[in-house]
């Protein structure tokens, strides 16, 4: 064997050896290998079920603008503050009612309510004489309300722990308007009329009683539920020539007497409390606001854009719903927020889902910063002081209803029991 076939057979044998001891050859590298990460540890919370929160105020007919109002800043604070509690795993969903401002309908509407377990926590209404009925049903199922308008004082004085209320009260702002025709006019007489409902005639009661204290003439008390033709009243009125009228009830109605008493030859002050509140009155009555002794008011809700931390809720509002919030929608979220906030602490401190009553005594129990106030609750469910503002209007139409001007705003303690 030459030495170059030596060297061959060699290369052959250890090539064959080194085979033998690698065994099957690696695959080539043809990819890269494809990484998975490991899994981020998000799970979804254990579902608690369902928590309802109610609302209930006028979503239809004439008082609709402020029901809506009410409803749709409570479903904006659901949005955007019920994330603690779907943290917790609750799914929680809002439930309106329409009362169509209707004594009958709200508590209709009160008894599917309170029938239905997984309603926690109610907001509403806007008409005292809706929520003073209703509340009784709410009372006897322990069915926690806030009230984000209701004024007249019966609402907290029956000392009912379900009832609760964020905004001031009739005996307060009544007298408060009658002040300001007193000292501020300068009224020597003054016409009221009332739209005998609890709220109407409840404030006309408390004007009448602030005036004539003050040695105002009370030229005449009228109650009617007229929403048309008023010649019956208007004619008596314009003979009688009044410094002021008062009108006691809410917009829908007094737009239309507004307007019918200045074309009448009525020369002097409209005056009225919150439920005159309402873009719409200005669209109803029209110039009639601002001729003559033009028209004020008192209301216990201010312009959202009073309240120095409600400038991000009315952006975010008018972008969701097209509009500026009208009067009651800033309370409308607070009161959804105190039901919220209740009923997370409720939640916490039995371990679970709270009962109803466990939600009642977390709201007499909370302080939240809301964007109307600090609320905090009395032994009746009142604020402990509350705000009221005198509006100047100077509106003619709906959308100029932002240029009326708050000539004066005070917090006033709660008259209490
Ligand atoms: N407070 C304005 C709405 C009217 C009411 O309380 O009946």
């Amino acid at each position: 064997m030459n030495k170059r076939l030596l060297a061959l057979l060699s290369v052959l044998v250890l090539a064959s050896m080194v085979l033998a001891a690698c065994g099957t050859p690696a695959p080539v590298a043809t990819e890269a290998p494809v990484v998975t990460e490991a899994p981020v540890a998000t799970e979804a919370p254990v579902s608690m079920g369902t928590i309802k929160i109610a609302t209930q105020s006028p979503l239809s007919g004439g008082q609709s603008l402020l029901g809506v109002a009410i409803k749709q800043g409570a479903e904006l604070a659901l949005e955007q503050l019920g994330g603690d509690l779907a943290a917790m795993g609750y799914d929680v969903q809002l439930a309106p009612y329409d009362d169509q401002a209707t004594p009958d309908v709200g508590v209709a509407n009160a008894k599917n309510i309170v029938a239905d377990s997984e309603i926690l926590c109610g907001v509403g209404h806007l008409n005292s004489g809706v929520m003073i009925p209703s509340s009784e049903e709410y009372h006897t199922a322990g069915l926690a309300f806030i009230s984000p308008a209701n004024t007249n004082p019966v609402v907290t004085t029956r000392g009912y722990l379900e009832v609760n209320r964020i905004v001031g009260r009739d005996d307060v702002q009544a007298p408060a308007a009658e002040e300001y025709a007193f000292s501020t006019l300068g009224a020597k007489s003054v016409f009221i009329i009332h739209d005998k409902t609890a709220y109407g005639q409840g404030v006309a009661e408390f004007f009448r009683v602030a005036a004539e204290e003050d040695g105002i003439t009370v030229v005449d008390f009228v109650g009617t539920e007229e929403t048309a033709n008023f010649d019956a009243i208007i004619a008596p009125l314009v003979a009688s020539t009044p410094d002021v009228v008062f009108f006691a009830g809410i917009y829908n109605q007094a737009g239309v007497f507004f307007k019918q008493a200045r074309e009448a030859g009525f020369e002097g002050t409209f005056l009225g409390t919150d439920g005159m509140d309402s873009s719409d009155l200005a669209d109803l009555a029209g110039d009639a606001l601002t001729t003559g002794g033009g028209m004020a008011y008192t209301t216990v809700a201010g312009p959202a854009s009073a309240y120095p931390s409600a400038a991000q809720f009315v952006e975010d509002y008018t972008a969701k719903y097209g509009a500026a919030p009208e009067a009651y929608a800033s309370q409308g979220y607070d009161a959804m927020g105190v039901c919220l906030a209740s009923i997370k602490a409720a939640a916490e401190a039995a371990g679970g889902t709270p009962t109803r009553a466990q939600v009642a005594e977390a709201i007499r129990a909370i302080s939240y910063e809301g964007l109307t106030s600090t609320i905090a609750f009395d032994d009746i469910g009142d604020l402990p002081f509350a705000k009221y503002f005198i509006i100047k209007v100077n509106a003619t139409s709906k959308d100029t209803w932002g240029t009326n001007e708050i000539i004066a705003s005070f917090d006033l303690p709660s008259p209490g029991k």
